[in-house]
C-alpha cells in the first residue's frame, strides 16, 4: 500500500463533498485560494448545466493542518454544496441507460436508485481535484507539474497536439473548452452548441502531462506496484471515462517495434530518447520523459429525451428518468484527470521518497535524483 492515500464522500445534492488525504508530509502551506481557482477550472467549461451558476465551489480545511499547513495528520477538506436538496428530490424508478442507476439499484436490492445516482454523480469529483490540487503543492516543491487539456470534442480533434514544456497553457486557458488551439476549441464549442440544441450529449479525449518526473518512480516487481496500472486505474475511475491510454499505446498497437519503441542515447552526459511515444513509462517506471496519459469519455449518460428503460417497481416498460444534465463535461474531464494523475504521480514519488517533512522530501528528492544523474551505477 502507498503511503498516500486519499477517498472521498458526500452526495451530489447532499451537503458537502469531502476529500481525506492521508500521508502528506508534515508543513506544507495550504494554499486555499490556489486550491479553488482549480475547482474554478473544473467548474467553467463551456457545455456545463445551469449548475454551475449555482454551485461557486470554495475549500474548507475540516482537519489535519496547523497554522495553515499541512500537519502530518490525516487531511480533510471540505466543499459545501449550495444545492442541498436530497432530502426532498424524487425517487428515481426509471434507471437511465448508460449511468450506475441499474446496476446500483440491483446491488443494493433497491427499486429506487437515487442514493446511487446522487454519489456517482460526477459531483464527486470536485473532492478529488481538492485532492489533487494539494498534490500537485507537494509536487511543484520539487519540480513536477502536471498539466492537462483537451485533445478532442465529438469528432472535433485537436490535429496538432503541443509539443514538450508548457508554453500551451496561456492559449488553453484562454479556451472555454481548455483547448490549446483558438480554431479548434471554437469548433469544439460549436458541436457542443449543435449537440445541446438536438438534446445531445457529447464525450472526447483529455491528455496530461506530467514533466519533471524523475526516472524510476512506480516498480517492475508486482502488478499493483507499476505506474502505469496505478494511473489507468485511478483515470479510470473518474466517471464517463471508458479507456485510458498512455503514450501512443492505442496507434501503437498497428505499428511495428521499431516505429514504436523511444531510441536510447547518452548526450551531454545525460541518457536522453529519441522520443516519448511510451509516455514517459517503461516496464511499469518512469524513465524521465514526460509522462502522457490520455483518457476518453464517453457522451454523458443522461440525455435530455427520454431513452428506453423499465419502471423498477414493475417491470413496465417507461421512459428513462431525464435528470437536469450538462451537455458536455470533457473540460471539466481534463482538470479531473489532471489532479487524479497528480495524486497518483505524488503517491509514487512519497514510495521511493518517504518523507515525514516537506523538509525531508526537499532533501531526499535532491538526493535521489542526484544519485541517478548520468549513468546508471557509474
Ligand atoms: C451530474 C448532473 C448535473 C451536473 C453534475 C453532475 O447536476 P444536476 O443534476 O444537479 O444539474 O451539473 O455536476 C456537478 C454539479 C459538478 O459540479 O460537476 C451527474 O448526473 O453526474
Amino acid at each position: 500500500m502507498s503511503r498516500l492515500r486519499w477517498s472521498t464522500a458526500g452526495e451530489s445534492h447532499g451537503e458537502a463533498l469531502l476529500a481525506v488525504i492521508e500521508g502528506l508530509p508534515f508543513g506544507l502551506a495550504l494554499d486555499l485560494a490556489r486550491i479553488d481557482r482549480e475547482l474554478a477550472r473544473r467548474q467553467s467549461g463551456f457545455g456545463r448545466s445551469s449548475r454551475q451558476q449555482l454551485e461557486r465551489d470554495r475549500v474548507e480545511v475540516v482537519a489535519g493542518a496547523y497554522r495553515g499547513a499541512t500537519s502530518g495528520a490525516p487531511l480533510v477538506l471540505r466543499v459545501r454544496n449550495k444545492d442541498q436538496s436530497l432530502p426532498t428530490l424524487p425517487p428515481l424508478h426509471r434507471p437511465r441507460p448508460g449511468h450506475a442507476d441499474l446496476a446500483g439499484a440491483i446491488k443494493f436490492d433497491t427499486n429506487d436508485a437515487r442514493p446511487v445516482l446522487e454519489r456517482s454523480s460526477a459531483r464527486e469529483t470536485v473532492a478529488r481535484v481538492a485532492a489533487g490540487a494539494v498534490a500537485k503543492m507537494v509536487l511543484e516543491r520539487v519540480g513536477v507539474r502536471v498539466e492537462g487539456f483537451v485533445a478532442a470534442i465529438g469528432s472535433v480533434v485537436l490535429r496538432d497536439p503541443p509539443g514538450d514544456g508548457f508554453a500551451w497553457i496561456a492559449e488553453r486557458d484562454a479556451s472555454p473548452v481548455w483547448c490549446p488551439h483558438s480554431a479548434t476549441s471554437a469548433a469544439m464549442c460549436d458541436v457542443i452548441s449543435a449537440a445541446g440544441a438536438a438534446g445531445d450529449t457529447l464525450g472526447g479525449v483529455v491528455e496530461v502531462r506530467a514533466a519533471g518526473v524523475p526516472a524510476g518512480l512506480g516498480s517492475l516487481m508486482q502488478a499493483g506496484t507499476r505506474l502505469d496500472a496505478a494511473l489507468a486505474a485511478a483515470v479510470m475511475s473518474v466517471p464517463s471515462v471508458k479507456a485510458v491510454e498512455i503514450g501512443d499505446g492505442i496507434a501503437a498497437a498497428a505499428l511495428g517495434g521499431h516505429a514504436v519503441h523511444d531510441p536510447i542515447t547518452f548526450d551531454g552526459g545525460a541518457i536522453r530518447r529519441g522520443s516519448n511515444r511510451a509516455g514517459g513509462i517503461e516496464g511499469g517506471m518512469s524513465n524521465g520523459q514526460p509522462l502522457v496519459v490520455r483518457a476518453y469519455l464517453k457522451p454523458l449518460a443522461t440525455t435530455k429525451h427520454a431513452m428506453a428503460s423499465v419502471d423498477l417497481r414493475d417491470g413496465t416498460r417507461a421512459p428513462s428518468d431525464p435528470q437536469r444534465s450538462d451537455v458536455c463535461a470533457v473540460p471539466s474531464g481534463a482538470v479531473v484527470v489532471e489532479h487524479v494523475v497528480g495524486l497518483v504521480v505524488l503517491a509514487a514519488l512519497l514510495d521511493s521518497v518517504p518523507a515525514d517533512t516537506v523538509e525531508d522530501l526537499d532533501s531526499g528528492f535532491r538526493t535521489w535524483v542526484e544519485r541517478r544523474a548520468g549513468l546508471p551505477g557509474a
